[in-house]
C-alpha cells in the first residue's frame, strides 16, 4: 500500500477518511498526507460541498474565536491585529530553482533554501489545532475556465471566507480523476494570541511554481492567506502564459447600451482605486470585482469571474454612493466584517456617514476616541483597509451571466489608477497594441492601504497586475500582444482616471462621473459616437458628454469643466513617458521593442501638438477622428 494512504489512515477518522478517499486522486492524497506529516494537526476535517460540512466551517470560525457574532443575523467580525492588515509584498516570494531568475521586478528566493525555511516555520505549526481541507474550482465549474484547487488551513476564518468567495469544488474534484493539474495552498496561522498571528516577523508567503503549491505562515489577513485570490492569480498567470490566455486583476461588468444592448467590460485597477465601485455602479450589472480569466471562444475574447464573492474595501461605503453594498451590509445575511469598529454589536467604518461611537472594540482591542499606538500615532476606529466578505449572490445587481460556463463576450477593457496629473478622465486607445502598451503597460498609481508601506507614492503598476506577475514582465507583455492574433473580434481598450486633481489638489470629477464614462465607452465599442484624436488616444466630444451627463445623471455638464478635465498636459505626459521608459530600460530587459517604438511615437505626437498649441492643450483644439 502507498505510504501516503497509510498516513491518511492513521491520521483521519473514519468519516473524514472516507470523504477524502472518495476523491480518486493520488496527487491529492499525497499533498495532504505530506502536509499532515509536516504540520502535525490534532485533527483533520474534510469539507465537501455538503451544506452540513459548510455549516460546520461557519460554526468553527466562531468556536475557535476567530470570528464573533454581531447583532444582525449572519454577520460576524474578524480582526487581524495591529500588524497583519494588508498584503505583505516584501515577504511574498517566488521559489526559483538555482541558476534561474524571474527578473528584477519579482521578489524571489532560491527554491531549496526557501522550501527549507518555510517548512521549518510550518513544522508542527498545527499542533493542538484542526486542519480543514477545502476543495474549490476557480472559474465556473466544468467550463473552459475551470482550475481545480485545494487549500489546507488551520484557520476557520480563512476556510469560511473561501466558502463565501469561491465555488465549492469537492464533487468537481471527484470528476477530474487522477489529474495532477491543480493548485495547492498550505496555510498555517501558526502561533496565535487572542486569535491573531503573533510571529509577524516570520510571516511568509512562498510560491513554488514548480509544484503549483503556495506555503503561507504566520499571517491571517485574507489577502495573504486565502490562496485562491492573489496566490492562485500568480500561478494562473504562469499557466495562462504557457497556454495562451490571460489571467488578470480585473472586474467584469455589463454596461447597458441603447435599447437594452448588453456590452461586457473588464477593468484593471490597482487595489483601492475604484475597481469594485466601478463594477457596482448604479444602472449596470456586476459579474466580478477582482479577478478575471480571458480566453478565446468562438473567435472572440470571453471573460469569466474566477470568484463568486467579494472581499471588498469597506472604507467609504455609504448609503448614497454604494446603495447595493450598503443594503447587503445592513440586512441579515452572511457577511464577515474585518477590522472595523464594533459598538453594541454594530459595525462602524471610516466614511460610513454615521457618527463615530465614543468607544468599542477594533483591531487594536478595546478602543476609545483618541487612542494611540506605542509611537503615539492615533489609532482610527476602523482600519483603512478594513473589509467585508460577501457572496455575489447577495447583490441585487448581479448579472444573470455571472456563473455562465461560457463566460461573457468581451467588448472593452479599461485600465485605471490613482493618477493626479497625467491621464484624462476617459480615452480610447488607437488599437489593441497601443492600449496594451501605453495604457496597460504604462499604468501608474499612487499606493494605497491595500499593501503594507507608505501611501500616496506614485508607483508603476503595469496592468494593475504587477504585484502578481509571476513571469518576466516582458514575456507577460508579449503574451498580451499575442493574445488577440487571429481573432475575429478584438476588444477595444480604454483608460480612465477618477483621481485627476487641479494644482490645489481638488479632484476634478465627482464620484458619479464614472457612470457617464462607461456609457461613452459602450457607445464607442459599437462605433456609435465620434471622438477627437489627441496624441494619447481618442477622447470624447463635449456635446456627447453633455448629452450623457444629462441622461445618466441629470446633470448639466459645463463646457469649462470639460475643457479643464480633458486638457492634454504635454509636460506631464512627456515626464510620464520618460519615467516609464527608464523603468523598463532598468528592470525589464525582455520588454518587447514595440513598447519603446510606441512610446516614442507618442512622444513625437505630443511634441508636435505642443509646437502647434502650447503646453496645456484644450480638448476642443483637436480634430475629429478619421
Ligand atoms: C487587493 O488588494 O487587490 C484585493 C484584496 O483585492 S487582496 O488581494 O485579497 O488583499
Ligand atoms: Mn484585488
Amino acid at each position: 500500500m502507498e505510504t501516503h494512504v497509510t498516513i491518511l489512515k492513521s491520521r483521519l477518522d473514519e468519516a473524514n477518511l472516507e470523504k477524502l478517499l472518495a476523491v480518486p486522486n493520488e496527487h491529492v492524497h499525497r499533498f495532504i498526507a505530506d502536509a499532515i506529516e509536516l504540520c502535525n494537526p490534532s485533527s483533520v476535517f474534510v469539507v465537501t460541498d455538503d451544506p452540513d460540512d459548510i455549516n460546520r466551517v461557519r460554526r468553527m470560525a466562531i468556536e475557535t474565536g476567530e470570528e464573533a457574532v454581531l447583532a444582525t443575523e449572519g454577520h460576524t467580525i474578524h480582526y487581524d491585529g495591529l500588524h497583519d492588515q494588508a498584503r505583505d509584498k516584501a515577504r511574498t516570494r517566488y521559489l526559483v530553482p538555482e541558476g534561474e531568475t524571474l527578473g528584477k521586478n519579482l521578489r524571489q528566493i532560491e527554491r531549496k533554501k526557501g522550501l527549507a525555511e518555510v517548512k521549518g516555520f510550518l513544522k508542527n505549526s498545527m499542533n493542538g489545532k484542526e486542519m480543514a481541507i477545502r476543495f474549490f474550482c476557480l472559474g465556473p465549474i466544468n467550463s473552459i475556465f475551470s482550475i481545480p484547487c485545494i487549500q489546507l488551513t488551520d484557520s476557520y476564518y480563512v476556510a469560511h471566507s473561501e466558502d463565501i468567495l469561491y465555488r465549492s469544488g469537492y464533487e468537481y474534484f471527484k470528476s477530474i480523476g487522477n489529474k495532477n493539474d491543480f493548485f495547492r495552498f498550505l496555510h498555517s496561522a501558526s502561533r496565535l494570541d487572542r486569535f491573531v498571528s503573533v510571529d509577524i516577523k516570520w510571516r511568509r508567503v512562498y510560491i513554488d511554481y514548480i509544484d503549483d503549491t503556495v506555503y503561507i505562515t504566520n499571517t491571517q489577513y485574507a489577502g495573504n492567506t486565502v490562496g485562491f485570490k492573489k496566490l492562485a492569480l500568480r500561478l494562473a498567470i504562469r499557466k495562462a502564459n504557457r497556454e495562451g490566455w490571460l489571467a488578470e486583476h480585473m472586474f467584469i461588468m455589463k454596461v447597458l447600451g441603447p435599447e437594452g444592448r448588453r456590452s461586457y467590460f473588464t477593468g484593471a485597477f490597482p487595489s483601492g482605486c475604484g475597481k469594485t465601485s466601478t463594477s457596482m455602479v448604479k444602472g449596470e450589472t456586476i459579474i466580478g470585482d477582482d479577478l478575471a480569466y480571458l480566453r478565446h471562444h468562438k473567435g472572440e475574447v470571453y471573460a469569466a469571474n474566477v470568484e463568486s464573492g467579494i472581499f471588498g474595501i469597506i472604507r467609504s461605503v455609504n448609503s448614497d454612493d454604494d446603495p447595493v453594498i450598503w443594503n447587503v451590509l445592513n440586512r441579515p445575511g452572511e457577511v464577515i466584517f474585518s477590522n472595523v469598529l464594533i459598538a453594541n454589536g454594530t459595525p462602524y467604518w471610516i466614511g460610513d456617514g454615521r457618527e463615530v461611537p465614543e468607544e468599542g472594540i477594533n483591531y487594536s482591542g478595546n478602543w476609545f476616541k483618541g487612542k494611540t499606538d506605542k509611537k503615539g500615532n492615533e489609532i482610527r476606529h476602523s482600519h483603512k483597509n478594513a473589509r467585508y466578505t460577501i457572496k455575489l449572490s447577495e447583490l441585487d445587481n448581479l448579472d444573470p451571466k455571472a456563473d455562465d460556463p461560457e463566460g461573457v463576450p468581451l467588448h472593452g477593457i479599461i485600465y485605471g489608477g490613482r493618477d493626479p496629473d497625467t491621464w484624462v478622465p476617459v480615452q480610447q486607445s488607437f488599437n489593441w497594441a497601443h492600449g496594451a502598451l501605453t495604457m496597460g503597460a504604462c499604468l501608474e498609481s499612487e499606493s494605497t492601504a491595500a499593501t503594507l508601506g507608505a501611501e500616496g507614492i506614485r508607483t508603476y503598476q503595469p496592468f494593475a497586475n504587477l504585484d502578481f506577475i509571476s513571469i518576466p514582465l516582458g514575456r507577460y507583455i508579449q503574451n498580451h500582444l499575442d493574445f488577440v492574433k487571429g481573432l475575429k473580434k478584438v476588444p477595444k481598450i480604454f483608460s480612465v482616471n477618477y483621481f485627476l486633481r487641479d494644482k490645489e489638489g481638488n479632484y476634478l470629477n465627482g464620484k458619479q462621473a464614472k457612470r457617464v464614462w462607461l456609457k461613452w465607452m459602450e457607445l464607442r465599442v459599437h462605433e456609435e459616437v465620434g471622438a477627437l484624436t489627441t496624441p494619447t488616444g481618442y477622447i470624447p466630444k463635449y456635446d456627447d458628454l453633455k448629452r450623457l451627463f444629462k441622461s445618466v445623471l441629470n446633470q448639466d455638464y459645463k463646457k469649462e469643466d470639460y475643457e479643464q478635465q480633458f486638457e492634454i498636459e504635454v509636460t506631464e505626459l512627456l515626464a510620464k513617458i520618460r519615467r516609464i521608459r527608464k523603468k523598463y530600460r532598468a528592470s525589464v530587459p525582455d520588454a518587447p521593442d514595440i513598447l519603446y517604438r510606441l512610446l516614442n511615437a507618442q512622444k513625437y505626437r505630443l511634441l508636435a501638438a505642443r509646437a502647434q498649441f502650447g503646453d496645456s492643450i484644450r480638448p476642443s483644439l483637436f480634430e475629429d477622428e478619421d
